[in-house]
């Protein structure tokens, strides 16, 4: 495997970071988890505008553009022959000293990584998943702005922690005010009375590339979308439920709670939206 650090391939086992980088000193940093489907690299330009958002919202200035950056992630898939890939993109804030003052740090690193996907196991998607709601609150949008994709995760391992312990495999989190807000690495979506219905950026949660792919098919499709309030009690009565993200893709949730989702199986709509992503993420992205 050969490993991107700024701008230089390293083997595995040589690809390493200082213990002075404020990315692992303080989880200072931002990244992005990107696909390629059959060589194409799905919403590659997306990912990098995100990116760069992320960037300036913790005030790390990018030491390359967004078109060499690009570049240098295609190179990286191609260096390690990849056509179904994961490309994990970080950016940590770089070496500094001990102490929080992020100008003190040298140049932010950039390490692309392009390995095999694991998917879920099969059965999830046939069966749907069954999921909780946790104690852990997402993080409040004026303390650290779930809009940020930083290196900072610890808010999702908590409320991950708590699915793990709850006995399933993932959950959802509510914000301050009790609201759905989304899950520790997908968006959520329902479907009630054929209306397509999620949480608006409002509410706290990462502005999803997959989140914003199915409102776009779902609406080409002339199925109402609704970016809406969700309450627990809307996730339980609802007729269907499902989780987008670049990792799951679309992934049905048939249990919340202990209380069953519309027919307990994955639903009409759930099921053509997951197959139009599947037919999309096929012809469009960047070739590699
Ligand atoms: N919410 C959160 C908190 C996320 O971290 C999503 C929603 C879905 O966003 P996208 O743009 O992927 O549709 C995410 C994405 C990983 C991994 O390695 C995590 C994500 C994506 C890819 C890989 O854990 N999270």
């Amino acid at each position: 495997m050969k490993i991107y650090i700024n701008g230089k391939f390293y083997s595995k086992a040589d690809a390493v970071v200082s213990v002075y980088d404020h990315g692992l000193l303080y989880g200072d940093g931002v990244f992005e988890g990107i696909r390629a489907y059959g060589g194409r690299i799905f919403k590659l330009r997306e990912h990098i505008d995100r990116l760069y958002e992320s960037a300036k919202s913790i005030m790390l200035k990018m030491p390359i553009t967004k078109n060499k950056l690009m570049e240098e992630i295609i190179r990286t898939v191609r260096a390690n022959g990849l056509k179904d890939a994961y490309i994990r993109l970080v950016v940590t804030r770089g070496i500094g000293k001990l102490g929080l003052n992020p100008f003190h740090c040298g140049k932010p690193q950039i390490i692309i990584i392009a390995d095999k996907i694991v998917l879920y196991p099969k059965a999830f998607y046939e069966k749907g998943l069954s999921v909780v709601t946790v104690p852990t609150q997402r993080n409040i949008a004026e303390a650290v702005n779930p809009r940020i994709k930083s290196l900072n995760y610890l808010n999702n391992i908590l409320a991950k922690i708590e699915a793990c312990n709850a006995g399933v495999h993932e959950a959802i989190m509510l914000n301050a005010s009790g609201y759905v807000a989304e899950c520790t690495g997908d968006n959520i979506f329902i479907v009630k009375k054929g209306v397509l219905k999620t949480p608006p950026l409002y509410m706290g949660i990462l502005e999803g590339i997959t989140r914003d792919e199915i409102i776009r098919l779902a609406r080409q499709f002339g199925i109402e979308v609704m970016e809406t309030i969700l309450t627990r009690h809307d996730i339980f009565n609802a007729d269907e439920c499902f989780l987008t993200g670049t990792a799951a893709e679309l992934i049905p949730v048939v249990k919340v709670d202990e209380r069953v989702v519309g027919t307990g199986k994955p639903g009409a709509v759930t099921r053509k939206l997951t197959a139009a992503f599947h037919e999309l993420v096929r012809r469009v992205g960047v070739a590699v």
